[in-house]
């Protein structure tokens, strides 16, 4: 699915802003029906849960509704008219007027509605949105809900970071000609200097296509025909971790020489490649420096925020990471076309994170009933999880910096079950895209004994909390224990070796001159362990902590205002570790 682009045939109207509100317990039946009840106001794009001091509100189990009135341009006549919105979290029903147009499960990925035969070019309409934030056995991700005696409803999940829910990105309404292109997938290898540029349109309509590659500049650089082909981009500009540059790839729908519809799309050339144990970025060794982060502001929740955009990528390179995966779930798109610009690297994850019923809001216990069965995650959850990845490489396949996929955060992939569930789900992924490497971040209980599924990925990428969650405290038993650790995956697997979370809780301006958990001074301590251990194993291919901020959690007694590993406070203020981290980093650059 294309990202709405004003072109030179395709107008772009945003719907940002404020939006009225009701919760489906005040709606009454049928909301969109009329104008929703009530006089709550809400900002989009944010999660609601923040916004409001009203518990009933931020607790609220079910649907919610967004509503308001859009005008369409009157310059629209003969176009099509489509209303885009580019996440509601976790499931959205969109009424025009009384008409139901487009229904979506899933909370990090965009849909679409035809409009055209609905609505009238410089008339109005009533726009509402219902998005629901349950979490259930089938769902991605999964969660639980009880309904108390009394009838209260409250939901549980496995993952910790808050339910953030609502319309946290943004609503689009845009125009395309009825002839139009409706994708693009460019595939980009490298011989003798030279760029290779596959790529495929698929449109609707007669017409003849002409795709035209430019430079940064905007001069013309390559050119064919057809709805598929080969470029050749001599003397290529290859985008590199660190100096990103990106080409476009103009599509063209002609009749004769009239164009029906343009839309460009940019993208960068460059390889991924795992061979042996080495992770390649255009042929080189790469070594990923970085974080887990998680899409986290006070007051927006989940909501996307540019100068948070900015000021987190700023903050990045300032501390020299030059990687970040997108824990737990797909980020805003406007997160990898800024990645893309800047040439930081991402490992991009879909949202199936606690398919694993051992692990309960980051703390691990025995799972008292298997993770994968008819009545935990079953056939059904499977099928979910599959059109997600297929709406996650849909979006997202022609992004530069996007290297790896990551396909699940944490599952039990040393139950049983674990094999059956994942070998269609890669399979899948594989054929969707060949070109990027598949990974999972493993559990720190599936061990190098265990595990029954690495042998379908790419790379192995360890979440370990040695010093944290194991070894509390006692920074010398965790250091044998990781070294154990990477010493038996290292034995077992001729693949690359990474670390996608270590970390420690720290209250910022907490202090001590012991190994006192909590303390800036033993997370600095806690990482420079790990650092010491990974420099001894050539085969380790990167670190990413966990995690970049601090971030929003559901209550609980082991989490004081939300989880606080972050290098940075959740108003991202360095806490102390970050000035040794900087150092290292900028030490090791891209390359180890
Ligand atoms: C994990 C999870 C992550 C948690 C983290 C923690 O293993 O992948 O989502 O936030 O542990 O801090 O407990």
């Amino acid at each position: 699915m294309l990202k709405p682009r004003s072109t030179a045939t395709r107008e772009l109207v945003n719907l940002d802003g404020i939006w009225r509100f009701a919760l489906d317990t005040d709606a009454g039946g049928e909301p969109w029906a009329r104008v929703l009840p009530g006089t709550l106001d809400v900002a989009v794009p944010a999660s609601y849960n923040d916004q409001f001091v009203d518990a009933r509100v931020r607790d609220h189990v079910g649907w919610v509704y967004y509503q308001r009135t859009v005008r369409v341009p009157r310059g629209w006549a003969g176009e099509r008219v489509v209303l885009r919105l580019d996440a509601a979290t976790h499931e959205g029903r969109v009424h025009v007027d009384d008409t139901l147009v487009a229904e979506h499960v899933g909370g990090y990925t965009p849909f679409e509605a035809e409009l055209t035969d609905l609505v009238r070019p410089g008339g109005e309409f009533r726009l509402t949105v219902g998005v629901c934030n349950e979490l259930t056995n089938t769902s991605i991700p999964p969660g639980t809900i009880t309904v108390a005696r009394n009838g209260r409803r409250t939901q549980t999940y496995l993952h910790d970071f808050y339910n953030y829910a609502g319309l946290a990105r943004s609503v689009w309404l845009y125009s395309t000609p009825r002839t139009r292109v409706d994708d693009i997938v460019i595939t980009t290898g490298v011989a003798d200097g030279a760029g290779l540029v596959d790529y495929r349109v698929a449109y609707s309509g007669e017409a003849r296509v002409r795709a035209t590659v430019l430079d940064a500049t905007g001069a013309e650089v390559a050119a064919g025909t057809g709805d598929e082909g080969s470029l050749r981009i001599e003397g290529v500009r290859l985008w590199q971790p660190g100096a990103a540059y990106l080409y476009r790839l103009r599509v063209e729908l002609l009749d004769g020489d009239t164009v029906l519809d343009r839309y460009e799309e940019p993208f960068g050339v460059r390889t991924v490649e795992v061979r042996g144990r080495e992770f390649l970025i255009n042929g080189e060794p790469f070594y990923f420096t970085g974080f887990g982060r998680h899409e986290d502001t006070p007051v927006r929740g989940k909501g996307h925020d540019d100068a948070y955009l900015v000021h987190d990528f700023q903050l990045m390179e300032w501390i020299g990471a030059n990687s970040f995966r997108t824990s737990h779930y797909p980020y805003a798109e406007e997160v990898l076309e800024f990645a893309d610009r800047h040439g930081i690297v991402v490992i991009d994850e879909t949202a199936a994170v606690g398919l694993n019923l051992g692990v309960q809001g980051g703390l691990t216990g025995r799972p008292t009933t298997p993770t994968f069965s008819p009545d935990t995650c079953n056939d059904e959850t499977r099928a979910a999880h599959a059109q997600h990845i297929r709406e996650l490489i849909a979006r997202d396949k022609n992004h530069p910096s996007v290297v790896m996929w990551c396909i699940a955060n944490e599952p039990a992939s040393n139950e049983d079950g674990a094999r059956e569930y994942f070998e269609p789900l890669v399979e899948l992924a594989r054929e969707l895209d060949p070109t990027r490497p598949l990974t999972y971040a493993i559990v720190l209980f599936a061990t190098f004994r265990n595990d029954q599924v690495i042998d379908l990925f790419d790379v192995v990428s360890l979440n370990r909390y040695y010093g944290w969650y194991v070894a509390s405290g006692d920074l010398a038993t965790a250091e044998d224990y990781l070294r154990q650790d990477l010493r038996g995956w290292i034995d077992r697997v001729d693949k690359p070796i990474m670390m996608t979370e270590y970390g420690a809780d720290t209250q910022a301006g907490l202090h001590s001159v012991w190994d006192q958990p909590w303390t800036e001074e033993y997370q600095t301590a806690f990482l420079e362990m790990h650092h010491r251990v990974f420099d001894e194993f050539p085969q380790f291919v990167g670190e990413q902590i966990w995690n970049f901020a601090d971030f929003q959690t559901s209550k609980g007694v082991h989490r004081v205002d939300g989880n606080k590993k972050g290098v940075f406070t959740r108003d991202r203020r360095p806490k102390s570790t970050a000035f040794a981290l900087r150092a290292r980093w900028k030490a090791i650059g891209c390359r180890k």
